[in-house]
């Protein structure tokens, strides 16, 4: 019996990433800007799934499927647009991924007696959303926890409210911080998750917690994120099946092209079947319409909002979909360049410096829908994107190796504490 059972976990752990069996992946390195508006149409006629944009003189990373990889690879030579191969085969490094985050676990296991928390490695939901209970039960002064809604499978979504005056001081300003929009960028809830570590358990910039009131969901997309952990490594969207007849058999909805800024008309696609799929409407997702809610609910005094992606080390604001300037592009520029320069001081030197500027004008593609533009249109002042750091060259596998997890979520607050204080001296003003 005992025989049987070790024979069925070989075998579950061996049946998993199988979908990924043969893909590859690769580090694609344009030049120039020509370069990389030219990577636009091939990454789209091929199918390609960005992990990572690339920018110019910057890799990213992209998986290609088996029956891709021969058209992508001539068309990158026909344009002389730098490659190579990242991973042979890309199931095996998601394997491989698997050895690290067991073997860290493992490590933490002696350590800490078994206590896990969120920002310690890749942990599952139910790891995320017990530190959020238990930070709620032990800091009921400071921190509320609320259920505003469940996601489309039924699971909860949750965020904390932490805060001196019970967010009844009307003159402070907010700051709201979301993660995991997009389930599989799993450096998001370790960020986000350490930030209420910073203004709960260990408290070493006490004016921010007094001056401010803060609104932090770690997990936008909690169904996305159970399914990479169950399924699909690879998993972007929510898993809503109720958009469009396709969407039994292909679920499914971007997060960040369902917001109603623009939407449907960028960077988007209107087949279920594809990762950037705006779905049938916008705010057609119950996941984004707690982030709408939030946002305008205390819209009248949100000073900052921040959602956390990743990768590839920039700081991106609005406009999204056009690359044009918003009226606030100067404070949006210049709080972008503050906080990135707190976190470039405080990275390793292996880590890439980050990148800030209009998302367009960094990244060389429009989206349209998404959640950093929604807010700015709104009124939110200053709204950006983080992408945060990610797989460095030379590593095998795609997630940051869990051993930097605590670095950046210790860079990432260093850009917090900035950006913060930052919004807090423009709101006053
Ligand atoms: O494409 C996205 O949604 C973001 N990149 S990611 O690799 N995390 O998917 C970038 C969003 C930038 N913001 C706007 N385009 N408004
Ligand atoms: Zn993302």
């Amino acid at each position: 019996m005992r025989f049987l059972v070790v024979v069925l976990l070989f075998a579950l752990a061996y049946a998993k990433h199988e979908k990924y069996e043969g893909w590859k992946s690769y580090y694609v390195g344009p030049a120039s800007a020509e370069q990389l508006k030219n990577l636009g149409p091939i990454l789209d006629q091929y199918s390609v799934d960005v992990l990572s944009h690339p920018i110019v003189q910057r890799e990213g990373v992209v998986l290609v499927a088996p029956k891709h990889q021969a058209g992508f690879t001539k068309a990158l030579e026909d344009l002389a647009i730098d490659y190579k191969v990242h991973a042979e085969n890309v199931k095996a490094a998601l394997d491989y991924d698997d050895t690290l985050i067991a073997a860290k676990k493992a490590r933490d296991f002696t350590r800490n007696s078994g206590r896990n928390v969120p920002y310690d490695n890749y942990q599952t939901l139910d790891t995320i959303y017990a530190y959020l209970i238990d930070v709620a039960a032990r800091f009921p002064n400071t921190v509320t926890l609320v259920n505003p809604a469940n996601s489309f499978e039924g699971r909860p979504i949750y965020y904390l409210k932490i805060s001196t005056t019970n967010f009844q001081d009307e003159r402070k300003p907010v700051i709201f911080i979301d993660g995991c929009i997009h389930a599989r960028e799993w450096i998001s809830p370790p960020s986000v998750t350490w930030m209420i570590h910073k203004l709960t358990e260990d408290v070493t910039e006490p004016d921010l917690l007094e001056n401010f009131d803060w609104i932090i969901l770690p997990v936008v997309n909690p169904d996305g994120y159970a399914f990479t952990f169950s399924s699909d490594r690879f998993w972007r969207k929510t898993r809503s099946t109720d958009n469009h007849s396709l969407s039994g058999s292909c679920p499914g909805v971007d997060g960040n092209r369902n917001y109603d800024f623009f939407w449907g008309t960028v960077g988007t696609s209107n087949s279920p079947c594809e990762d950037t799929y705006g779905g049938s409407r916008a705010f057609s997702e119950v996941e984004t319409r707690v982030v709408r809610d939030l946002l305008h609910e205390y819209l009248h005094r949100m000073a900052l909002y921040l959602t956390m992606h990743s990768y590839g080390s920039m700081i991106l604001y609005a406009w999204g979909h056009d690359g044009s300037l918003s009226h606030n592009a100067f404070a949006l520029h210049t709080v972008g360049v503050n906080m990135a320069t707190a976190i470039d001081a405080a990275k390793l030197p292996r880590f890439s410096n980050y990148t800030v500027g209009n998302s367009v004008l960094v990244l060389f593609y429009g989206a349209s829908g998404a959640s950093d533009d929604y807010a700015h249109l709104i009124g939110v002042p200053l709204s950006y994107t983080y992408e945060l750091p990610g797989l460095q060259g030379g590593l095998q596998g795609f997630h940051l190796d869990p051993i930097y997890i605590e670095q950046v979520c210790r860079e990432t607050w260093e850009g917090i504490i900035v950006g913060a204080r930052r919004a807090g001296e423009l709101f006053r003003r």
